[in-house]
């Protein structure tokens, strides 16, 4: 499908009018929309495999699907990266893991350094974005009984304090030389599926190692770490060493930032409510945009009343400048280019719909105690215009409106990853 131009021009204007007597600029917020990065999870485009070959090791990630095309390699992962880029008008970063390193000739994961990822930051400075990171702490031949940085194990310990640290020094250089801040996420599956028998010991484990790895200084300009904590997995039902308040408690001691994944809290609890509660006690939050189906199971970032209302809160509590997006899932069951750009794009609506809300109205009426006007404002803004507005940031943006990626994305599968077997 391809949409007239002339007609999104003309209802854009018809609906900036509806947006500017509720005092909302939409020029403005298309302005702002543009400074607000959203970071792509790269490894939605292999099934979180890497580059890094381990014969019969297991995941710790449960990706479930075989829809052909996967990316093979480094070249392959960039090109289909960049192919989902093109098809959204956001702001983009692109989130990394170690495992995805170029090393020249073979090297261990904790011997990894920003050199082995020079391929990935020169494309980045080609394109002009940002990149994230993510030391990977999981499949490999370390990971031992599924523990690595709270392990019994002192020998197994240091191997993961080595790779965490220099994912912390790979990050900074990555800061440095793109010029944005790197967000260097530290996430570790350790746990257990039974019950343990000493809790106290893994959690000061990781303490331990947390102190190891946060003795080294980075400049926070370009190197920003976040601890991101969980509720379970499969296979480690009963315990998590790093249960959210592990990690908000030492965040908060230490001055080290959070990352809160939608996927890992109960299906009741909403990271909406947490980012308030948070963002006064440690520096920074880093966010993992997910979709949980009854469990933390990582499907594709859809449109919906979850979503809004975590971008409305980041926008009412004006917030955009210390919570950062990225998004974290995994889908192996449709074309994941696909998945990419599905996801950015209603993250990208979402925050653009944030940006459009006439918060200021509901605020007066709550600060008034009118909370039936703030109800009955709260339904009317649910259908305000804001695809006019988002249709014509896509043209603004150079990006495709409406389902037009879609066509682009069948082609690039008939042309490039149907070729790969
Ligand atoms: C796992 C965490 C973590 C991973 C990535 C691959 O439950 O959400 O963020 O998804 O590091
Ligand atoms: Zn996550």
């Amino acid at each position: 499908m391809k949409y007239s131009r002339d007609f999104i021009e003309k209802s854009y204007e018809i609906a900036r009018e509806r947006f500017a007597a509720f005092g909302v600029n939409t020029d403005e917020a298309i302005k702002r929309f543009k400074e607000i990065p959203i970071s792509l999870q790269c490894w939605q485009g292999d099934d979180v495999k890497g580059f890094e070959c381990h014969e019969g090791v297991a995941s710790q990630n449960v990706v479930t699907g075989n829809y052909p095309g996967a990316a093979r390699n480094a070249v392959e992962l960039r090109a289909d990266l960049e192919k989902a880029l093109s098809l959204s008008p956001c702001t983009h970063k692109v989130n990394l893991h170690s495992i995805y390193a170029e090393p020249v000739g073979k090297k261990d994961r904790d011997e990894y350094t920003a050199e082995d990822f020079a391929n990935w930051i020169e494309w980045a400075k080609k394109l002009g974005i940002g990149l994230d990171f993510n030391p990977t702490v999981f499949d490999h031949p370390m990971m031992v009984d599924g523990m690595s940085l709270s392990s019994r194990r002192a020998d197994v310990r240091d191997y993961w304090v080595r790779v965490v640290k220099n994912s912390r020094d790979i990050a900074e250089t990555i800061g440095r030389e793109t010029g944005k801040r790197c967000y260097n996420n530290i996430w570790i599956p350790d746990g257990m599926k039974d019950m343990p028998a000493n809790r106290m010991i893994y959690r000061q484990n990781l303490t331990e190692s947390l102190d190891r790895i946060f003795e080294d200084k980075h400049d926070k300009a370009f190197e920003c770490s976040t601890l991101e904590g969980k509720l379970f997995a499969v296979g480690l039902e009963t315990f998590t060493v790093g249960s959210h308040e592990f990690y908000l408690s030492y965040a908060a001691k230490h001055g080290v930032g959070v990352c809160l994944d939608t996927g890992h809290y109960h299906p009741t609890e909403t990271i909406t409510d947490k980012l308030s509660s948070v963002v006064g006690q440690v520096p920074d939050v880093l966010l993992h945009v997910s979709r949980g189906m009854r469990w933390d199971s990582d499907h594709v970032v859809v449109q919906g009343d979850d979503l809004t209302a975590l971008m409305n809160e980041i926008k009412r509590a004006e917030l955009f400048d210390k919570v950062a997006i990225g998004l974290d899932f995994f889908d192996a069951s449709i074309n994941r280019i696909a998945a990419w750009v599905i996801g950015v794009r209603a993250a990208g609506k979402a925050v653009l719909t944030a940006l459009l809300e006439p918060s200021h109205l509901l605020e007066k009426a709550e600060a008034d105690g009118d909370f039936t006007s703030r109800l009955a404002l709260l339904e009317e803004i649910k259908n305000l215009p804001v695809n006019a507005i988002w249709d014509k940031a896509c043209i603004d943006l150079g990006a495709p409106v409406g389902d037009e990626w879609l066509d682009e994305v069948k082609k690039y599968e008939a042309d490039v990853l149907s070729t790969r077997k």
